[in-house]
């Protein structure tokens, strides 16, 4: 399998997250893409790309100018204002407050781009999401190309991410840019399925109104699991998107057969909408050792996700996502692409 990774991820580095009113380790570190890289590499499944650049075209359809503005320059502006280690926003538009007015304040401008306080944004924060980017948009490239499949491996990880908001970790809709990419190279009709322990908010918001990429998410029930305020049942889409979202929340500690359950509705639908491409936001936080997270699958049961997968008989672009702070999480990965080859 072609493999696309970002070997500028690390530039991408926070010390500290906020847990809890805590500052602790964060989770999301560049360990992470490293353990998946040697994962996939002993495992002799990579078959190595290198990410090609790409101009600003596709990530302007998906995300907003002037968030992509802000992001490029937002820790410059922090650094020249004093800030030293990561930026984090503090407030917020709220509701009956104003977000159609961009106020000059860079803390405001932060809480203006962002629904959370947990993803810290450091001085390399745009040039791994960026390269990052650039990965996603070359595996798109390669299925145009007649590729069957690729992944890739980059971080910070993106389906958190909306048109004009970073949180969740996420800067850039990775799995977002490359499912555009897929429609601009041709694909009349794109599939997304996000199967990350946590909801695709922001994938689901940059395509919510749209009839031409269907999303399908599998994810712990946002009454109790992050992000909480999107990620229900009955948002199924609207307008010419009407019909084209489906979440499929579980409740925390639900079971490995209640997951592939979901996969099985996820899959039909998928086949119902019968897309020229799949893109998959894989995240391996629904692993059971996870620390931030509440699924059970055990390592056994991954080759199984990538079996199903390759049953929906579709050029398919894996792009990683979450999965935290285990080493585990590289072989994981490993045998969800290898479950998929077989
Ligand atoms: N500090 C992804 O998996 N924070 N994002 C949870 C732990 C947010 C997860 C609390 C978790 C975001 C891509
Ligand atoms: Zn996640």
């Amino acid at each position: 399998m072609k493999t696309i990774y970002n070997a500028a991820h690390g530039a991408h580095r926070a010390e500290y997250e906020f847990f809890r009113g805590e500052k602790v380790p964060a989770f999301e570190k560049p360990e992470r893409a490293d353990w998946v890289h040697a994962a996939v590499q002993r495992a002799g499944l990579g078959d190595a790309v290198p990410p090609q650049a790409h101009d600003d075209t596709v990530l302007l359809k998906v995300h907003t100018e002037p968030y992509l503005d802000f992001l490029r320059g937002a820790y410059e502006t922090f650094a020249a204002l004093g800030g030293v280690g990561a930026a984090f926003p503090s407030v917020w538009p709220i509701r009956g407050m104003r977000a159609d007015r961009e106020p000059t304040n860079f803390a405001a401008r932060m809480g203006r781009y962002s629904f959370d306080s947990g993803s810290p944004l450091t001085a390399g924060t745009w040039l791994a999401a960026r390269t990052g980017a650039n990965c996603a948009l070359t595996g798109a490239a390669l299925l145009s190309a007649g590729e069957r499949s690729a992944v890739v491996l980059t971080r910070p990880p993106g389906h958190h991410a909306g048109r004009d908001f970073f949180g969740g970790y996420c800067f850039l809709n990775n799995a977002a840019i490359a499912a555009q990419a897929l429609r601009d190279r041709g694909c009349a009709r794109v599939a997304i399925l996000d199967v990350d322990y946590h909801h695709g908010n922001g994938t689901q918001d940059i395509f919510y109104d749209r009839g031409d990429v269907f999303f399908a998410s599998i994810h712990g029930d946002p009454l109790t699991e992050y992000p909480f305020f999107l990620g229900h049942a009955d948002e199924t889409g609207r307008s010419a998107g009407e019909g084209c979202n489906l979440n499929l929340p579980l409740p925390a500690g639900a079971s490995v057969e209640q997951w592939f359950a979901a996969l099985r509705v996820g899959s039909e639908a998928i086949r119902r909408f019968r897309p020229d491409a799949l893109v998959v936001s894989l995240g391996v936080d629904t692993f059971e050792g996870d620390p931030i997270s509440h699924f059970q699958l055990r390592v056994s049961d991954f080759p199984r996700v990538g079996h199903a997968i390759a049953s929906l008989a579709c050029p398919t672009l894996f792009v990683l996502e979450g999965g935290y702070a285990v080493q585990e999480i590289g072989g994981n990965v490993v045998a969800v692409l290898q479950g998929f080859l077989r």
